[in-house]
């Protein structure tokens, strides 16, 4: 029989990928979207009559519950969050309703429906913050920086928790930052592959950034999204790091960016201190031994790949527009 997998942002980056595969391993997808007044399903189009959508808030315990009893799925990954750090000062409240104790609620949907449903928390990087140790682990402490970074501190702890309290299959993958072409545009390497695209299609003069300074572990999304499904895979439920292990600065991402389209980085690219941070995380670099050895997860797509085809991919799009 088809397993059924439940995944939560499913509009979302991640998502997109995740039920990607999901149905190539021969899952029944169900996809929890909330209610909008527009339809802006556009990285899960290609996957209509695929996928089944249904609707459901993380603010709303009764939809969450009412989900998991007509669904009935045997898996569930919860990647719906505020995922956005900067928005996370400006709306804390809301940020720590839907990323920290929205986790409550669908670890509680699935408390009512069928503990036996295996659980999948995306927590993040971010909660390492002010790093403790280098490069970081399972087992490093964490230092949240922002509004988010505490939000995903709850989330990953109540996940702990009720593993530990209900015996349920309940595990967190820490995953560093993943990016590729369904990356929001708000997000740092995606403002940099636009914008260097628009630059170059003549669309743009400049390219406002803030912290140049700031190193990343940045991997591809469909590689992340192989250890989510492995972890749920395993005969004991276990937290796992997801990173390539290597870290580069956002200038890196700027140069070999503008590389890509065969233009200097410095004349187009002016640092505006509106998108400097209140407080920042400077250093991440993840340690994934114990998913490659574990888990047999191992990245795919290298740094210098990643940074072309999110380039390219946007100068195709681009090009597009500007030819209708
Ligand atoms: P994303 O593109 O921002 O997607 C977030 C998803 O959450 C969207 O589908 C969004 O729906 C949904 N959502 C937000 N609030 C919701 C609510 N109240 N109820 C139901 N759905 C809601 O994020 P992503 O990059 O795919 O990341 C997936 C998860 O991994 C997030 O939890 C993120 O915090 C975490 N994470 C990401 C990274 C990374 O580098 N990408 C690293 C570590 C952890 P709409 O489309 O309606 O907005
Ligand atoms: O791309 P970012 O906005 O990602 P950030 O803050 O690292 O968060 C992402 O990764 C986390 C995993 O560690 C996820 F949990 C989270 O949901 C999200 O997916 O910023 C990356 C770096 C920061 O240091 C920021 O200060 O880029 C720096 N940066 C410099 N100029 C900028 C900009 N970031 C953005 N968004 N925009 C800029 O203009």
């Amino acid at each position: 029989m088809k397993k059924t997998a439940v995944i939560t942002g499913i509009t979302g980056q991640d998502g997109s990928y995740l039920a990607e595969l999901l149905l190539e391993q021969g899952y029944r997808v169900v996809g929890v979207t909330r209610r909008t007044s527009t339809q802006v399903n556009e990285r899960i189009n290609h996957l209509e009559g695929r996928i089944e959508l249904v609707s459901a808030d993380l603010l709303d315990q009764s939809s969450l519950t009412t989900v998991l009893r007509d669904a009935q799925p045997s898996e569930v990954y919860n990647l719906a969050a505020q995922s956005f750090v900067p928005a996370s000062w400006s709306q804390p409240v809301l940020t720590g309703e839907f990323t920290a104790l929205g986790v409550t609620r669908v670890l509680e949907a699935i408390r009512a429906v069928d503990p036996a449903i295996r659980f999948y928390q995306a927590s993040s990087s971010e909660m390492f913050g002010k790093v403790a140790e280098v490069p970081q682990r399972e087992t490093t402490p964490f230092y949240p920086r922002s509004p988010y970074g505490v939000a995903k501190v709850y989330g990953h702890w109540i996940t702990v928790n009720y593993r530990e309290s209900f015996g349920m299959f309940a595990v967190s993958g820490i995953l560093f930052n993943h990016e590729s072409e369904r990356r929001g545009l708000e997000f740092v390497t995606r403002k940099i592959s636009d914008g260097v695209a628009r630059i170059k299609l003549g669309l743009a003069k400049e390219l406002r950034l803030g912290n140049l300074d700031a190193q990343r572990d940045w991997g591809f999304a469909g590689d992340y999204v192989r250890a989510m499904w492995l972890m749920l895979q395993q005969a004991q439920p276990q937290d796992y790091v997801v990173a390539t292990g290597r870290t580069h600065a956002v200038r890196d991402f700027v140069r070999l960016a503008f590389e890509t389209v065969d233009l200097p980085w410095e004349p187009y690219v002016a640092v505006d201190p509106k998108f400097v941070r209140p407080a920042e995380v400077d250093l991440l670099i993840g340690d994934p031994s114990k998913a490659r050895s574990k888990l047999g997860w191992q990245p795919e797509t290298s740094f210098e790949q990643l940074v072309e085809r999110m380039v390219r991919a946007d100068l195709e799009r681009l090009s597009r527009v500007v030819s209708v």
